[in-house]
């Protein structure tokens, strides 16, 4: 790559920047504490720098962790006023305050990963067996306590919790939930412009879903039977189920007690046949399915892609969605935009509905090098350097010009860019 120097000094000097006391935030500012899927994702890139420093952010994250196994999406270590909504309207009364919803679980994948490539055998083994039980609890409380019916497919509470937060495949069941009927300040568009991010009319459903968790005494059962918003986000499944594959296999390398193995083996395999009752044969793609009315939105997203990292797409599945991958990649220079661009929801620039986020390129880089599609799983990547060499390190970027939008010098864009190919 041009720069490459450069671009590598200037990625580090992000991570260090975005350093407060052993974890790092996305973007000061922006967002000033630690995210769940941000903070793997980052680690990864503290592994080209500092693998103590690495392990330290999973740490800090499992810090978090419920007594219920649950790791959540934000983890609040220090009071900050600088984002909306804070610890105060989650309620989550903790040592560590924390939001009340978790996050895409690329975690055990990501720690799998760091293992294989430490140079520091020692120090990376003594981790392991030292989180290998939390990331347990972890896997064990996505598929208990939101998969209460043993149906293989998990649910999600909230669009905040499948990361890709006003994705247009949402639209429909967060137009059911009610507003808040308080006011409130929002602070994102203190420090990005109001046309990169979500609605006013989102964000009161945002809060509404944040009110009933508390209100809900923020019990599973309750929250299961009663929650406004229920969704088979394609994206989460997918990620939980590649990430409970690698468990499964650090469980066996570690030689974890075998009731662990045997258990998550029943859940990968309920998940293996319950995904196809999301694939629509109109669309050749899954489909993210609203689990109150069984409705599925026939637009196609990041998240529905995600079948192909996951490994969850069978042959002729798996045919059809490299034909779609094909013609996704051909439509934009930068790589996959998280809305397809021929679906009518799409926006190239705002939030979820059109951008490109360099991570997403990465994983379904992963899943296309999976099932052998190098062509596509090439593409990516060629297009990911192109992005990184013209804008930078942006959170994510208009998928039509490749400008970069929302926070500057965000961590796992410095971090995905270290890892994959600087
Ligand atoms: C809410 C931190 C997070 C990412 C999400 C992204 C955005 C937060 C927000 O920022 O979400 O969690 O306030 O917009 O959508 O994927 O983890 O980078």
């Amino acid at each position: 790559m041009k720069n490459n120097e450069k671009l590598i000094e200037q990625a580090k000097d992000i991570l260090y920047k975005n350093d407060v006391d052993g974890y790092t935030v996305p973007t000061h500012g922006l967002y000033p504490f630690q995210w769940n899927w941000d903070a793997a994702i980052t680690a990864l890139g503290w592994m080209k720098t500092d693998e103590s420093r690495a392990w330290l952010e999973i740490e800090m994250l499992l810090k978090g962790q419920w007594d219920n196994g649950m790791v959540p999406h934000i983890i609040f270590h220090q009071e900050v006023d600088s984002y909306f909504p804070g610890p105060k309207v989650w309620g989550v009364d903790k040592d560590i305050p924390t939001t009340a919803i978790s996050q895409p679980p690329v975690l055990v994948s990501i720690v799998k990963m760091m293992a294989e490539q430490a140079k520091d055998q020692k120090l990376a083994q003594e981790k392991l067996t030292q989180m290998l039980p939390q990331l347990i609890a972890y896997h064990q409380w996505w598929y208990n306590d939101r998969d209460p019916e043993n149906t293989g497919l998990v649910v999600s509470y909230h669009p905040w919790e499948s990361g890709m937060d006003n994705s247009p495949a949402w639209d429909k069941s967060l137009a059911a939930v009610p507003p808040v009927t308080w006011q409130y300040k929002r602070k994102d568009l203190e420090h990005v412009d109001s046309d990169e991010r979500p609605h006013a009319n989102e964000y009161d459903r945002y809060l509404y879903l944040v009110d009933f968790f508390k209100k809900s005494n923020f019990d599973s059962e309750v929250i299961y039977r009663d929650c406004p918003y229920k969704m088979y986000d394609v994206g989460i499944i997918s990620i939980l189920h590649k990430a409970t594959k690698d468990l499964v296999s650090l469980c066996q390398t570690s030689k974890v007690n075998e009731q662990h193995v045997t258990w998550f083996n029943k859940q990968i395999a309920l998940t293996e046949s319950a995904i196809n009752t999301l694939w629509s044969d109109e669309q050749n793609s899954f489909l993210n399915t609203d689990a109150i009315t069984k409705e599925s939105f026939p637009v196609l997203t990041t998240g529905t892609l995600m079948a192909i990292y996951g490994e969850l797409a069978n042959k002729e599945q798996s045919a059809k969605l490299k034909i779609l991958m094909k013609s996704w990649l051909d439509e934009t220079e930068f790589g996959i935009s998280s809305t397809y661009a021929k679906c009518a929801q799409y926006e190239p620039q705002r939030y979820w509905r059109g951008p490109v986020w360099l991570h997403i390129n990465w994983l379904l880089a992963l899943g296309a090098e999976h099932y052998g599609f190098n062509e596509e799983s090439l593409q990516l990547k060629e297009a990911s350097q192109t992005l990184i060499e013209k804008s930078g390190y942006f959170e994510y970027f208009n998928c039509e010009t490749g400008a970069g939008c929302g926070g500057d010098d965000f961590s796992w864009t410095a971090a995905i860019a270290l890892h994959w190919f600087l």
